[in-house]
């Protein structure tokens, strides 16, 4: 077992790694170790298992160039691997918006009375935005032909899907250009499993460039429907405070954790905890009462809209359950570890599936339907107060770890703030980067990894930025982790911040660093640059602006598809794990450096969160100089 100090920064997951050890619990960090030696060819991208008349795997050391059976070149394997990988990625962010739009759909018609749209400004401005008629209609009309319409999205077979033209003309341009604006969200995903079939596509540049049609389609497609109609249904963030870290579970309420991706239920499941019968029933099992925490994505949603606490990020969701506080939880889609049924089992925990996708085995499955998302919703936490009375077995142990923070910004509010009351406008960030306070802006996102010291990469990255004023803006376990870190708060600034970036911070009283949401919010990043180009004075183009975006500690598919889309649309992107491409050379060469000249991004890998932040402040150093702005102004 290894030092709980090389595993994790946080003191508060260190107290529950240690108590792994002691009880012999096999954690992520455990299983990497198991692992090893991990496959070097998976890690190369030079395997492929595509046909049966493999699986093929290229010796990288071969002194004349092998292929696979069907003749397939390291290149073209690698390529195929990378751009399933996206797709992987695409699909899952682009069904959880299809499903964010069936739940408006039902809303709209009046079958689903526990959504209510509680966006109308949002919803109008969207119907306007597909050319729906706005003026004299009932919302539920409205959302409804909206709903139909951005469903056409993902199938759509002529012409181009419509979220991409909100970003600067040049960048549109380019990708047209290109031939890669993304068609139909589920069309570009479908074509990478069609291209990438035994016997298609074999050009390694004509397979990566459709990867980032793919990545695009995600990011300006369906991770944008999932926030924005997330945002009609139930409205979009404002600043709020709340906390962070495994010190939010309850020693004397019923703790129910709610853990995925996915808000339609747990947004459900907020009302539901403050529902009398409820409180009522958690009284009388001795209870104080319900103390409702989030986890990963899933937590991002409701902390942004309810300023519901957040228990953890990715490698924290079998660190929560190892407090043996946990009387259950809640799971929907995506980053749930198959392992939490086996943490879970030696506690008193209750561990439930709501989604037909994620089913476990032994793990008992309450089916979630959005006709009956309320009773459903209180049919779970019913069952997870009956489990109260069930702890005693297992010592609890909660770490007192409990940090500030504040959330909920969004495209639509950050030039609110930036640009005060009477002036809402992206003006005042654009001079203040224009005039040399704020150097750039950074999106830091992604996963934890267990390969990377637990929420170091995060946490470095950020301080490192921010100490050289620039402007960081987080999403998914990056804002968890930098929460926990304390780094969320307006006061962060004075610690940490350059002394520019602290002047922005503290006249308008925001963190140096800014909690946009989920990882399907980093649709609002794109926004929030394309609006930052079309306010003027910073090039014409995403890529023409001095900002640069980051994964430091990432593993998922997902991830793949937002860098891939960060890429695409003109960021320079630094990973804290390569992307297993290197058995490759000219699929490696052409995603770091000749991307650029095609495409304005391009990635970097660099394990050293600092390195890593100094690779963006020199490419944002160089925008600025291309831009012709003055130097920094306290240099
Ligand atoms: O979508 S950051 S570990 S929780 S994949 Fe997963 Fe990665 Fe966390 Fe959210 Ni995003």
């Amino acid at each position: 077992m290894g030092k709980v100090e090389e595993r994790s920064v946080d003191p508060a997951s260190q107290k529950m790694l240690k108590r792994a050890n002691e009880e012999d619990i096999m954690v992520a960090w455990d299983r990497l170790e198991a692992m090893q030696p991990q496959c070097g060819f998976g890690r190369l991208g030079i395997c492929c298992r595509n046909c049966a008349m493999g699986p093929c795997r290229i010796d990288p050391f071969a002194e004349e160039e092998q292929t696979g059976v069907c003749g397939a070149s390291a290149d073209t394997i690698v390529a195929r691997n990378f751009i399933r990988m996206i797709a992987g990625g695409a699909a899952a962010h682009s069904d959880h918006g299809r499903d964010i739009t069936h739940a408006l759909m039902l809303a709209s018609q009046g079958k689903a009375d526990a959504y209510t749209m509680k966006d109308e400004v949002k919803l109008k401005a969207l119907a306007r935005e597909y050319e729906i008629k706005v003026d004299g209609r009932k919302k539920d009309e409205i959302a409804e032909e909206l709903a139909e319409k951005i469903f056409a999205e993902f199938g759509r077979q002529h012409g181009e899907i419509k979220m991409p033209l909100r970003a600067p003309e040049k960048r549109v341009k380019v990708w047209k250009e290109l031939g890669i604006m993304p068609r139909g969200i589920d069309r570009e995903i479908v074509e990478t499993m069609h291209r990438t079939h035994i016997g298609v596509d074999n050009d390694y540049k004509n397979i990566l460039m459709h990867g980032f049609r793919t990545a695009l389609s995600d990011g300006w497609g369906g991770s944008m429907v999932a926030t924005d109609l997330s945002d009609v249904l139930f409205h979009t963030p404002h600043p709020i405070l709340a906390r962070s870290n495994l010190g939010t579970l309850s020693l004397d309420e019923v703790n129910v954790v709610v853990h995925g991706h996915e808000p339609t239920l747990s947004d459900v499941v907020v009302d539901a905890v403050r529902d009398p019968e409820i409180i009522k029933l958690a009284k009388e099992k001795g209870a104080k009462g319900i103390n409702l925490t989030g986890m990963c994505c899933t937590a991002a949603e409701i902390l942004m809209r309810h300023g519901i606490p957040v228990a953890g990020n990715f490698l924290q969701q079998e660190l929560a359950i190892l407090t043996g506080a946990v009387d259950l939880m809640m799971v929907d889609v995506q980053c749930i570890m198959p392992a939490l049924s086996s943490v879970a089992s030696a506690f008193h925990t209750k561990l439930v599936t709501t989604s037909p996708k994620n089913k476990a085995p032994g793990v008992t499955h309450i089916e979630f339907k959005e006709e009956e998302a309320y009773q459903i919703a209180k049919k779970i936490l019913k069952m997870a107060i009956e489990n109260f009375p069930n702890r005693n077995g297992h010592g609890i142990q909660i770490p007192e770890e409990n940090q500030d923070l504040v959330a909920g910004f969004s495209a639509e509010n950050i030039h609110n703030f930036l640009g005060g009351t009477y002036r809402a406008t992206y003006r005042p960030l654009n001079d203040a980067i224009i005039k040399g306070r704020v150097r750039g802006l950074a999106g830091v996102v992604g996963c934890n990894n267990p390969k990377i010291k637990h929420n170091f990469g995060h946490i470095e990255m950020s301080k490192e930025l921010i100490k050289n004023d620039v402007l960081v803006v987080v999403t998914g376990c990056t804002a968890i982790a930098d929460a926990e870190a304390g780094l969320l708060q307006p006061e962060a600034a004075f610690e940490y911040a350059g002394k520019g970036l602290q002047e922005i911070c503290e006249t308008v009283g925001i963190p140096p660093i800014l909690h946009v949401g989920s990882c399907v919010d980093n649709s609002r990043i794109l926004v929030a640059l394309s609006n930052v180009v079309k306010e003027g004075g910073l090039g014409e183009d995403i890529s023409d602006l001095p900002a640069a975006g980051a994964a430091p500690e990432w593993m998922s598919e997902k991830a793949v598809s937002i860098a891939s889309y960060f890429a695409g649309s003109g960021l320079f992107t630094v990973l804290g794990v390569p992307f297993p491409i290197l058995g490759s050379k000219n699929v490696t060469n052409f995603l770091c450096n000749d991307m650029e000249n095609i495409l304005g991004g391009k990635f970097a890998f660099e394990a050293d969160p600092i390195k890593a932040a100094h690779l963006m402040i020199d490419h944002i150093n160089k925008k600025r100089k291309a831009l012709k702005f003055k130097p920094m102004m306290y240099e």
